[in-house]
């Protein structure tokens, strides 16, 4: 008897757990644009674009080997606007043995097929997405016992298991990491190389014309919509990654440079997460750009720490525990300033980051992280809300993958499950890693005042409020010793400009800043 086989919108990989064993003769393949996932949080247009484009080119590769694909688009007419509604029309359409899908990335979505099990007809058969270097049993025995789960000893484990960057045992060059060398600031006068983008063909056209005219009130830009929708693009972008940036990946992967968002960055995380890449197949070029000599061990080594370190370890988090992005461990209740979604601010770091990130969905992990993280950090943004808004703009936000790093690592929501401090750092550090200070209308050398970087007097004013809770940290010794014997009027003082500094982040933006 046929078997109906659903793969959703991030499951696009012809190698995935449901379609493996799949036969042409005799199996049908369920793929369905739903309002239910396309609007239960506002998508950047970009993004819900992209999905439903690889969805499409997808379902088409599978007609193209003689499947037949049961595919709803979002305004059919027939359209039930979810993934129960779209498995009941299937099912009234032909007669099926069973349901096989592969288990979804989300709690939320996982939680609805394990309700739907108990009303369907015909049994639904999960299948593990191995499409991972770590199970999450794996994980799970890895986290069993310990203390605290760093990531750097995970993946030390990783090494070990896939043999990738190994000899005889032991990590390739003798060490584990190699950041030290890593992690300079873009020189100066040194244009931004041209990046890998493909222009949408007519399946993409048709969809972004549907998102412009079904989500009009989501976030961001389509106009420069450049992302690979195929599997045969997603491999040209990643040749291209591997040939021409990868060598300079380790150097420029902290640097900020004004109207430049992409840098030598991969750009592969949307690809990656919705299935046209593989991880493996990722690190296995990877690697071996640095065995024929293509590309130092420094940059290569950074690169697959990415993916078979920090990628696998947080979705290990965000799945041994449902409510690990519920906690509020800095007790941060601020309302997300106006700017996150209009990028109206003068602090022209924050308006450069946002500004691509509507214009692109995207930004580099340090903008994320050491700007718009970092900000919402230090003026104790609510935790809750920073995540949603980090799961609506970025074209590769996936709960799974998102909810970790804004909970854990830009946030310290989690009370340090996932990082031993905070990441927080004032104006310096993106003095020191970016040119964006230079159209500043703030300084970022001045402490406190008008004219002082947001950053400075936020960073102080994040310290002492959280005194109680950070300074018996060893790794918090060295900011703390400049809170010590401070009077109480001083410390009103430092939680005065620290809520003047916040106001002025939202004051008018200046001229200098990005125009999108
Ligand atoms: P590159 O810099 O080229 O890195 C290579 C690859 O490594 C990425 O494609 C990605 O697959 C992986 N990677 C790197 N860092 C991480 C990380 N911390 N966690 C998981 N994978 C990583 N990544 C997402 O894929 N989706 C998200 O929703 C997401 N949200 C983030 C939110 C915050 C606050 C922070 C600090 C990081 C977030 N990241 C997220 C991680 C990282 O910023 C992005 O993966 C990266 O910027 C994507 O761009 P790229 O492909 O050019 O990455
Ligand atoms: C993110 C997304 C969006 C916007 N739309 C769809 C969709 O219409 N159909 C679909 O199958 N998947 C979509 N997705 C991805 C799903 O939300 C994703 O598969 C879940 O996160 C799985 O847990
Ligand atoms: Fe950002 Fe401060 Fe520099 Fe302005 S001065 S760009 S706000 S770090």
């Amino acid at each position: 008897m046929s078997v109906l086989r659903l793969v959703m919108g991030d499951q696009l990989s012809r190698r995935l757990a449901s379609l493996r064993d799949a036969d042409p003769e005799r199996d049908v393949i369920l793929m369905v644009e739903v309002a239910e996932e396309a609007r239960h949080i506002r998508h950047h247009k970009q993004k819900i674009a992209m999905i439903f484009a690889a969805m499409r080119h997808f379902a088409q590769s599978l007609r193209d080997e003689g499947f037949e694909v049961f595919y709803s688009k979002l305004d059919d007419p027939q359209n039930t606007g979810s993934f129960e509604g779209e498995i009941a029309r299937a099912m009234a359409q032909g007669a099926y043995s069973r349901l096989v899908i592969t288990e979804p990335s989300e709690w939320r979505v996982a939680d609805k097929f394990d309700a739907l099990a108990f009303r369907l007809p015909i049994p639904i058969e999960k299948r593990e997405d191995d499409r991972f270097f770590c199970s999450q049993a794996r994980f799970t025995e890895w986290a069993q016992g310990r203390k605290s789960f760093r990531m750097e000893y995970f993946y030390r484990v990783m090494r070990s298991e896939t043999g990738l960057l190994m000899e005889n045992g032991s990590p390739a060059g003798g060490a584990w990491n190699y950041d030290i060398e890593n992690r300079k600031p873009w020189p100066r006068g040194v244009p931004a190389p041209s990046r890998i983008a493909f222009a949408p063909d007519a399946i993409t056209r048709d969809v972004i014309s549907l998102v412009e005219r079904h989500f009009v009130d989501h976030f961001g830009e389509t106009a420069d919509f450049g992302w690979p929708v195929t599997r045969a693009q997603a491999l040209e972008a990643l040749d291209d990654f591997i040939r021409n940036h990868l060598p300079s990946f380790g150097d420029a992967q902290d640097a900020m440079k004004t109207d430049a968002p992409f840098l030598r960055h991969s750009l592969i995380a949307p690809a990656l997460n919705i299935g046209l890449l593989e991880p493996r197949e990722i690190c296995l070029r990877a690697e071996e750009a640095w065995r024929s000599g293509a590309a130092p061990l420094a940059s290569v080594e950074g690169f697959i720490r990415q993916i078979l370190g920090w990628r696998e370890y947080v979705r290990g988090l965000y799945w041994r525990d449902r409510d690990y992005g519920a906690s509020n461990a800095l007790n941060a209740h601020e309302e997300l300033p106006e700017f996150f979604w209009t990028a109206d601010t003068p602090m022209f770091c924050m308006s450069q980051s946002i500004g691509q990130t509507s214009r692109y969905a995207y930004a580099h992990h340090i903008q994320r992280l050491m700007v718009i993280g970092n900000f919402a950090l230090l003026a104790g943004l609510n935790p809750q809300a920073v995540q949603n808004w980090f799961h609506i703009v970025y074209a590769d936000a996936f709960e799974w993958v998102e909810l970790p790093n804004v909970h854990g690592m830009a946030l310290h929501a989690d009370g340090g499950v996932m990082a031993s401090k905070p990441y927080a750092a004032s104006g310096a550090y993106i003095d020191r890693m970016s040119d964006y200070c230079s159209s500043c209308s703030f300084n970022p050398k001045v402490k406190t005042g008008d004219k002082a970087c947001p950053f400075n007097p936020l960073y102080w004013s994040f310290l002492e409020r959280n005194q109680a809770k950070l300074a018996a940290n060893p790794r918090m010794a060295l900011p703390y010793r400049r809170l010590v014997g401070v009077t109480e009027a001083e410390r009103e003082n430092i939680r005065a400009e620290g809520e003047a500094a916040f106001a002025r982040a939202s004051g008018p933006r200046s001229q200098a800043a990005f125009d999108f």
